[in-house]
């Protein structure tokens, strides 16, 4: 590594594997979870290390077949995002971006040896399939390779923060707010590096790519009113008339456990979970207008630095942060022992995916994760909770739960998603409640006191209204295709 100050904070950087040769070749970030050019720390480390060593630096992206069951919305939504992306770099920076497709573990090491690569940069993601890639992308690479880890989706790096397994916000809290002021800074903007990639940036054929992945992904279907990439992002975090910074800040507080004001929530987890924004951006902004919102923004930033790092911390240092085995002890045993207490109603996957059930505000929040493709933070609590209530034990409701969030959600197969289920139906991060059956001592939530929060009624309607919309167009964009066809 070219020893200079380092542009990153060095307790940003992890070294992975040190390479036996000096760092000659160029240098390659594989962009995984921040998919972004501005603030991204990875992609400004990649830069400062080429630029002190005097070679060039490249993207390379690798798109799997298959990815956590993830379908037309989700990977619409990223590959769109990507293709804005691929043209901003070649625009402003002039550096290259490789789209890879197949497995990891297979392209980056050929791209690596391809192009003579001295340093592999990496992000972050505590998920075990990308550390299982990484480790076998180290075992492949040549000897000469050097592999650094850059932390650039938590604001202060997982492994400063702690390391060790949080048992809650509580515990993981002061460490952060201690680290925030060393953390939290300005990010500097990356100029376009010194030495220029050889080769011509490979053309990418974006339109195919995306209508294949559509195609194979149309049982969930795109969605209309998320747009994807670095700008829309951006115009949801401070745009001048919808911005939640700029327009819907004062309400976060009073309104966010509302759901029929969807608009109170900040509406960034799309863009947070596909890294297309940078939540060290969206906290410095925040900051920025505390003083007029104070409340507001210290519990915006509660959820997004707290709650949201406490969910890497989780997957990161339990092996099993998606099963009942990871729960802590108590609440296995709680779960257990009330596994065969009768329940009012038993559904099945396929029911609960329908909207089955005897219960119309189940069914809404449903219907909201499944046609508008992002459930109410507040429902998302009651949803999980009445699938433990109606399965025919919690390892189940966690499989089923788990199925079905990363299978409609836009921001799932996300840290935060495996914690929001886990804390759901295991109390994970969460205290022991009074003994119940069913729940154990499993926190409870039932429709009166749902009832007793909002207005229930006009939550159920207001999804139907969104189904209803949804469907008709649906039916318009067959409409549409089947007239195409017959001019054709
Ligand atoms: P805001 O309230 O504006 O939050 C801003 C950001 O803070 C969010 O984008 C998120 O990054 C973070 N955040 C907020 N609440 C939480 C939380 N409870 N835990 C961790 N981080 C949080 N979040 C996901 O990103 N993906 C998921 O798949 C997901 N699944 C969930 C499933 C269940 C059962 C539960 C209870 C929660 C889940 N959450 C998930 C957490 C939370 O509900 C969402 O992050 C939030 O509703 C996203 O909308 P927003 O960004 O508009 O929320
Ligand atoms: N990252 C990739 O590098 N390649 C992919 O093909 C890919 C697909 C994908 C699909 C859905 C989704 O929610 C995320 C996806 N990611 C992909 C992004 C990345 O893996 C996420 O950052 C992690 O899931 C969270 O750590």
């Amino acid at each position: 590594m070219a020893n200079a100050i380092p542009v990153v904070q060095s307790g940003r950087i992890r070294v992975v594997r040190q390479g036996s040769g000096p760092l000659v070749g160029p240098v390659v970030y594989w962009m995984f979870r921040d998919q972004r050019i501005r603030d991204n720390w990875a992609l400004i480390h990649a830069v400062d290390q080429a630029n002190k060593a005097n070679v060039p630096v490249a993207i390379a992206f690798n798109l799997f077949d298959q990815f956590l069951g993830a379908k037309a919305r989700q990977l619409g939504f990223m590959l769109r995002g990507l293709e804005k992306l691929q043209g901003n770099l070649q625009s402003t920076l002039q550096i290259p971006f490789f789209l890879f497709q197949g497995e990891a573990i297979d392209t980056i090491p050929n791209f690596l040896k391809e192009c003579g690569a001295s340093l592999l940069v990496t992000d972050f993601s505590p998920l075990r399939d990308v550390r299982s890639w990484k480790e076998k992308i180290c075992e492949r690479v040549d000897e000469s390779v050097t592999v650094h880890e850059v932390d650039a989706h938590n604001i202060v790096p997982l492994w400063v923060a702690s390391a060790k397994l949080e048992y809650s916000a509580r515990t993981l809290r002061g460490k952060i707010n201690k680290l925030l002021p060393e953390y939290l800074i300005e990010l500097p903007a990356i100029e376009p590096p010194k030495i220029k990639w050889s080769s011509s940036n490979p053309p990418i054929d974006w339109p195919k790519i995306i209508a294949d992945v559509v195609r194979k992904g149309a049982e969930v279907p795109e969605l209309e009113w998320c747009e994807p990439g670095e700008d829309a992002a951006f115009e949801v975090l401070m745009g001048s008339k919808k911005g939640f910074l700029t327009t819907r800040l004062k309400t976060y507080s009073t309104d966010r456990n509302n759901p029929l004001k969807p608009q109170a929530l900040s509406g960034l987890s799309p863009y947070l979970h596909f890294g297309q924004i940078s939540a060290q951006r969206c906290a410095l902004e925040a900051n920025k207008v505390r003083k007029n919102y104070t409340q507001a923004v210290d519990t915006f930033l509660e959820e997004m630095i707290v709650r949201r790092e406490l969910s890497d911390n989780f997957c990161y240092y339990e092996p099993q942060y998606d099963s009942l085995l990871g729960a802590w002890e108590w609440a296995r045993k709680t779960l257990m022992e009330h596994a065969s207490d009768k329940r009012e109603h038993i559904y099945t996957r396929e029911q609960l995916e329908k909207a089955q059930t005897a219960d119309p505000l189940w069914n809404a929040s449903q219907l909201e994760m499944v046609h508008y493709g992002k459930m109410h933070g507040f429902m998302r609590m009651y949803w999980a909770k009445k699938i433990l209530e109606w399965t025919n034990g919690p390892e189940e409701a966690l499989a089923i739960t788990i199925y079905l969030n990363d299978k409609y959600h836009i921001d799932g197969r996300d840290p935060s998603g495996y914690v929001g289920c886990m804390w759901s139906i295991c109390g994970v991060h969460d205290q022991g409640w009074r003994e119940r059956p069913v729940f154990g001592k499993i926190r409870y939530m039932n429709y009166a006191g749902c009832k007793r929060k909002f207005n229930v009624e006009g939550y159920i309607s207001y999804v139907k209204r969104l189904v209803g919309e949804s469907k008709k167009r649906k039916a318009e964009v067959i409409l549409d295709k089947k007239a195409k066809e017959l001019r054709n």
